[in-house]
């Protein structure tokens, strides 16, 4: 052990009542579009916290929640440069990078929220990890923090699909959202998270689809107060981290990030659960109308979307298969 890191030791305890960052060998920034207190933000700054203690001040980490540090998609290219360690970013903006995990990005491509937790609980999910892990992304996929189901929400009523005709719906920069939401006779149009709240405001977009958090936090709900249950998209989000940051770790480090990511999903879905309750209360209460389809009406988005399957699944009709077999 060299001086500096001896010294570095004694000096620990203190060192950590005031801040590592200084001490630190390797310095974790962690990116966040979600507003302080969110769930998944929670259990990363919790996540950090064991970093730092575990790594006895080896590993620093600050969290830059509240997209400070610009939109998914910019993040995105800054953990690959590694001006950014890691993230948590919506599997919708992975699609562009690593085109493998739109089979995730499908609409309706999993039964429900609880058929989501199971494929991305079993070795689906980890194969998906490892893809975007073994991709050219520069990216090291950790573990899955719960994004809900997602759901439109729009300035009038929508039940039909005739409904929805020629409404511009706001979506994620990936093309299966656009070719989504434009199957289902709307008019896709991809916008940053950041831009959503001022393009309803001004009329720009005439909705979004979102979970009930989002709806809630990022303030969609003042300007869209009908909530449409399709539940079209059940998108697990992955912690990444920049693949040049992952390999300054050593093994053991290396083992404890990977460790304490999977603790962080295990707590988010935890906080998730509440959390959407929370939301879904606190809609209603703020005159949010909550519009359950009938499976009929259900059934027809979901008919109505088949070719965007066909289409984007193409390549993983066997994976697909796999999906739809977990129970
Ligand atoms: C939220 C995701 C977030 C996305 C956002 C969006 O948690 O990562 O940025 O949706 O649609 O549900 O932009």
């Amino acid at each position: 052990m060299d001086f500096k890191r001896k010294l570095l030791l004694a000096a620990l305890p203190f060192a950590l009542c005031l801040s590592n960052t200084a001490l630190a060998d390797i310095k974790i920034k962690f990116a966040e579009v979600h507003p302080a207190g969110y769930p998944p933000v929670v259990a990363e700054q919790d996540m950090g916290k064991k970093l730092v203690e575990q790594s006895k001040g080896e590993i620093s980490f600050k969290m830059f929640a509240g997209g400070v540090l610009g939109s998914e998609k910019e993040v995105v290219e800054q953990v690959q440069a590694n001006a950014v360690q890691m993230t948590r970013i919506s599997l919708g903006i992975v699609g562009p990078v690593v085109p493998d995990v739109n089979v995730f990005n499908l609409p309706f491509v999993f039964r429900d929220h609880a058929h989501m937790r199971h494929v991305i609980d079993g070795p689906i999910g980890q194969e998906m990890l490892d893809k975007i892990t073994n991709s050219e992304a520069k990216l090291v996929a950790l573990a899955w923090m719960d994004g809900g189901t997602r759901n439109l929400y729009t300035k009038k009523p929508v039940r039909t699909l005739a409904d929805l005709k020629g409404m511009k719906i706001r979506v994620q920069g990936n093309p299966v959202f656009i070719d989504t939401i434009n199957a289902m006779g709307g008019n896709g149009i991809a916008m940053a998270t950041g831009e959503i709240f001022s393009a309803l405001q001004t009329g720009v977009i005439d909705g979004a689809e979102n979970n009930m958090p989002t709806l809630l936090e990022h303030n969609h709900y003042q300007n869209a107060k009908f909530y449409t249950l399709t539940e079209h998209l059940i998108l697990p989000e992955p912690v990444v981290m920049s693949k040049a940051a992952w390999e300054k770790l050593n093994p053991e480090q290396q083992t404890l990030v990977k460790k304490l990511a999977v603790e962080a999903q295990a707590e988010e879905r935890v906080l998730w659960d509440k959390k959407s309750a929370e939301s879904e209360a606190k809609l209603k209460a703020a005159g949010v109308e909550f519009i359950t389809l009938t499976p009929d009406q259900k059934k027809a988005f979901y008919d109505a979307t088949a070719e965007v399957r066909a289409k984007h699944g193409a390549p993983y009709a066997d994976l697909m298969k796999r999906i739809e077999a977990v129970q």
